[in-house]
């Protein structure tokens, strides 16, 4: 009789144990529902600019569409080739914008603030081109 006593103590304690551990784990679960809410809020990634890549002699994308207001990022990405971003056409630069010489890894960047169709090239490449389409801002705005 008295060991039974004394067994049954032991018993409890390890039902105890084995009871705690599970609950642990089972606690983070209720964690999940908060921040699924959160990306709604942002569905445009708004601070990354519009970018267009520099490379293999092209580039990317060749037409790029923004609304007016937007800055674009030029980003020379070739190995050991230089480039501009030099706006108009080799015949007729606008001098809207002119980057300069980007060497490998060096960026440009340039705010559209009128709306219209803005043809670049590379004025030591003058066979690269490519446009910017700048759109005016929605009339509707917010209404939708
Ligand atoms: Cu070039």
């Amino acid at each position: 009789m008295l060991r039974r006593l004394w067994i049954f103590p032991v018993f409890l304690l390890l039902g105890i144990t084995a009871c705690a551990a599970p609950a642990a784990p089972a606690s983070p679960t209720p964690r999940p529902p908060t921040p699924t809410s959160m990306p709604a809020a942002s569905p445009t990634p708004a601070g990354v600019p519009p970018q267009v890549i520099l490379k293999n002699f092209t580039f990317r994308p060749a037409e790029l569409e923004v609304t007016v207001g937007a800055t674009v990022e030029w980003i020379n990405q070739e190995e050991s080739v230089p480039h501009t971003v030099t706006s108009g056409s080799p015949d007729s630069p606008s001098g809207v914008f002119d980057s300069g010489r980007l060497r490998p890894g060096d960026s440009f960047r340039f705010t559209f603030n009128q709306p219209g169709t803005y043809e670049y090239f590379c004025s030591i490449h003058p066979r690269m081109r490519g446009r910017i389409i700048v759109k005016p801002m929605p009339a509707s705005g917010y209404d939708y």
